[in-house]
């Protein structure tokens, strides 16, 4: 059961136009400083798209004193009402749906998800997430508080200042929405910097920002590889970055934050334990667990990638899997009856093949797929292993791909136990009607979300991020605007007190 509608969307644009392919700095579009420009594929086919302008060092200089400007005292941002400024978000987000098969199509062709998921899952998504931070603008209040002596104490909440965003491209639209919302809610300015292998949609939504009517300067957005990141992490003006995206390098950006001592937020990789016990909805969890899996190719920082079945039915369990699995509609993204579309790119590819042959190697068994799917593009055959053991490579290394792991249990202490020797900690789920087991479960497992008899659920009201080392901070809901708010302390002599 997919978890969008299925009703009929807007014919896809299988051919879109590619508009903006610039830097986006001060609400214009510009080329690069030192000319280079990098190329764009479309993973479905391996054929290039388009030639993006690649930032370098000098752009991301130019882009941070951009947002440095349109932050000083007296700019048409800061002295902007607050209110006027969830009125903005709300009108991109308005931009956003009138132009949402557009997006949803150029999103397909740029990441090869499916354009109905792209439509229903991901603009969707990012139309309502806007919507939730543009009526946080106005409600991100401080306090008044009863100090002692005579003071008229009270707290501001005010923006961090110039935010640097280097976000992944397993969902780009999304991520940037979950990064522009509460940073402009809250009243900052910021440098964006889209993932080199899905640019195309963050540059069109840039030019939605400067016809939303946003000053000049408050949204910039550069193109660019790692070393446009680590720029942004290294500049002296850049007052907070936030980040998602590998494991690897979120302790990079942790590390090299540190010399400016910059607010961090890191929403890193998972392992994610999907717990199914033996009283569940056999067939209700095994659709749920497929999903939870192989939603996005597997390309979920959250994804189900540890199932856990109970031993009584484990058999049954991963003989339905690896029927559902080999059922999975693998093809060209923008049919309407596809579930599943290419991996992002030929790098993430051969790591997940790679991944496959060693799970072959360590001796799990393989119950379906396990190759590569056709001859063009970056498609990998729906793949289940049974009788995966813990130290496998499979069980501990995030393959973001559509290799579901399956592995036995028959204790709770053992399970809970195994489901926590991960060093990662983002996501769990529990399958159950038994409720005090559940609370057991949700009390005992180390991770950022608990999903009860359900998966792959997300609410803008509802805090997403990671214990261990799947990050630091939550996106969403009001914890989301906490991090992209300092709070100033406002002492005030007072000549009388009066209580
Ligand atoms: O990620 P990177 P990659 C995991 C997943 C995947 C693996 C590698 O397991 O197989 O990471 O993917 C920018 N300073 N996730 O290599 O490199 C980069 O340009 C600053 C999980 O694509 O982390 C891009 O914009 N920035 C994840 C962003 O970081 C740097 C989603 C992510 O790329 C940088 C994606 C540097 N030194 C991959 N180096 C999730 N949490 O959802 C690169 N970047």
């Amino acid at each position: 059961k997919a978890k969008f509608a299925t009703a009929a969307a807007p014919a896809p644009h299988t051919n879109p136009e590619i508009l903006y392919t610039g830097l986006f700095i001060n609400n214009e579009w510009l080329k690069s400083s030192d000319g280079r420009t990098f190329k764009t594929e479309n993973p479905t086919n391996g054929k290039v798209i388009a030639e993006v302008q690649q930032a370098g060092k000098a752009d991301i200089d130019k882009a941070v004193k951009a947002a440095k400007d349109a932050f000083k005292l007296g700019s048409p941002w800061r002295t902007m009402d607050a209110s006027q400024r969830g009125y903005l978000i709300n009108k991109l987000a308005d931009l956003i749906e009138r132009d949402r098969a557009y997006l949803a199509s150029l999103e397909t062709l740029d990441n090869g998800k499916p354009y109905l998921a792209s439509y229903y899952g991901d603009v969707a998504s990012v139309i309502k997430n806007l919507r939730y931070y543009a009526g946080w603008a106005d409600k991100n209040h401080g306090k008044v508080l009863p100090t002692d002596g005579k003071y008229f104490a009270y707290t501001r909440h005010e923006p961090v200042g110039v935010c640097g965003q280097i976000i992944p491209w397993n969902f780009p639209l999304l991520m940037a929405a979950w990064k522009l919302g509460p940073a402009l809610a809250a009243g900052n300015t910021l440098v964006l910097k889209p993932a080199e292998q899905t640019p195309l949609t963050a540059l069109y939504i840039a030019q939605l920002v400067k016809e939303a009517g946003f000053p000049a300067g408050v949204v910039n957005v550069v193109a660019g590889f790692g070393d446009a990141g680590a720029a942004i992490v290294d500049h002296p003006d850049v007052d907070k970055v936030a980040f998602t995206g590998s494991t690897d390098v979120g302790k990079l950006i942790q590390r090299n934050a540190a010399g400016t001592v910059k607010r961090i937020t890191l929403e890193l990789g998972g392992k994610s334990p999907n717990v199914v016990f033996a009283d569940c909805d056999l067939p209700y969890a095994v659709e749920q667990s497929h999903m939870a899996l192989f939603y996005n190719m597997g390309q979920c920082c959250c994804a189900g990638s540890r199932t856990f079945v109970e031993d009584k039915i484990y058999d049954k369990f991963v003989e339905m899997s690896a029927a559902r699995a080999a059922r999975r509609v693998v093809g060209d993204p923008f049919r309407p009856d596809t579930e599943q579309g290419p991996q992002i790119d030929g790098e993430q590819h051969e790591k997940i093949l790679g991944l496959i042959e060693t799970g072959k190697q360590q001796g799990a068994k393989l119950m379906t797929g396990g190759a590569r799917h056709g001859k063009e593009g970056y498609f990998v055959q729906p793949t289940v292993f049974a009788d995966v053991k813990d130290d496998m490579e499979i069980a501990r290394t995030e393959i973001f791909g559509p290799v579901q792991t399956i592995l036995k249990f028959s204790q709770m202490d053992e399970l809970l136990e195994r489901a926590n020797s991960s060093e990662y900690g983002l996501a769990a789920a529990v399958f159950t009607k038994d409720i005090d087991r559940a609370n057991y479960v949700i009390q005992g497992l180390r991770a950022g979300t608990v999903w009860v008899n359900d998966y792959n659920v997300f609410g803008n009201q509802v805090p997403f991020g990671g214990f261990k080392q799947s990050g630091i901070g939550r996106e969403n809901g009001p914890y989301g605007i906490k991090n992209y708010t300092e709070v100033k302390a406002v002492v005030v002599r007072v000549t009388e007190k009066n209580s």
